[in-house]
């Protein structure tokens, strides 16, 4: 992935990504088409957090919802929240996805000073659910028609505590401090297939992903709170190219339209 774009909000998504991107139509003038692939993270609005039973109300104070095991204190036993799964079968279902009967949950090992455990529980190579799509209809005012974007797959992890950064603190001297009632909250990550060609495209999707979890009632689906995030991931490569592999051209377009947007 060449580059990632962390947003808050679907007008955004649509904002940037179409100052960085065409039309497909100029695109194909031009000669080069833009691909874009979208990461979602989706809070799950359960009562507690995904291995313990603390809750995590959105606005509580600093490192008030913490508690040993999502700590990642020596000797704790995370006990799974099965409305994690529930929530998660929804949301496959719903997205037409193939639901793994066996599943498991996988250590992604990093060091990180927002993730105390030292360690995230995530699922790497059985996730949840697999090849699913979604379905929607552009808006008739930007041209309409259908499109079916393929899904990757969805998986189960928890997530990290969160730095919060001074307002006046600039790069070189960022001081920030860290609040831990965010880790250990369950969170959904829905990889999509780099399906979609322009930011308008990008946008429905992120906006269907929106009105999905809100339908399901598994989220609060808030992208300004950050119970709904998306990282977008955006390749350019000359029209008729199959592949996107490692292409200078790209970098320094994407480099050149990022100074731009
Ligand atoms: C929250 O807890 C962590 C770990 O004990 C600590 O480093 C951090 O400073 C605390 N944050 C606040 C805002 O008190
Ligand atoms: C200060 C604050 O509100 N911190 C966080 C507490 O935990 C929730 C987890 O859902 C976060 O969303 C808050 O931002
Ligand atoms: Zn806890």
């Amino acid at each position: 992935m060449i580059f990632t774009h962390h947003i808050g909000g679907v007008f955004h998504i649509y904002l940037s990504v179409l100052f960085i991107t065409k039309t497909s139509v100029e695109q194909k003038i031009l000669g080069y088409e833009t691909i874009i692939g979208i990461e979602t993270h989706v809070q799950l609005s359960t009562l507690t957090k995904a291995f313990c039973s603390c809750p995590y109300p959105y606005g509580s104070q600093p490192n008030t919802t913490v508690c040993p095991v999502c700590m990642g204190h020596p000797g704790t036993l995370p006990v799974l929240n099965s409305k994690v799964i529930e929530f998660a079968v929804k949301l496959g279902l719903a997205l037409n996805y193939g639901l793994s009967m066996t599943s498991k949950f996988d250590r992604k090992q990093y060091f990180y000073q927002d993730l105390p455990k030292g360690y995230q529980i995530s699922q790497f190579d059985i996730p949840i659910a697999i090849k699913g799509f979604i379905d929607l209809d552009l808006p008739v005012e930007f041209g309409g028609g259908h499109r079916r974007f393929g899904i990757t797959r969805v998986h189960m992890e928890d997530d990290a505590g969160k730095l919060i950064h001074s307002e006046t603190g600039s790069y070189s001297q960022v001081s920030f401090s860290l609040d831990l009632n965010r880790t250990g909250v369950p969170l959904l990550e829905i990889v999509s297939k780099p399906d979609m060609r322009s930011g308008l495209e990008a946008a429905e999707y992120a906006a269907e992903i929106e009105r999905l979890v809100r339908y399901l009632g598994i989220s609060i689906g808030n992208m300004q709170e950050g119970s709904l995030r998306c990282d977008v991931n955006i390749f350019v490569r000359p029209v008729g190219q199959s592949n996107f592999g490692t292409k200078r051209l790209m970098v320094s377009t994407l480099l050149l339209v990022a100074f731009t947007g």
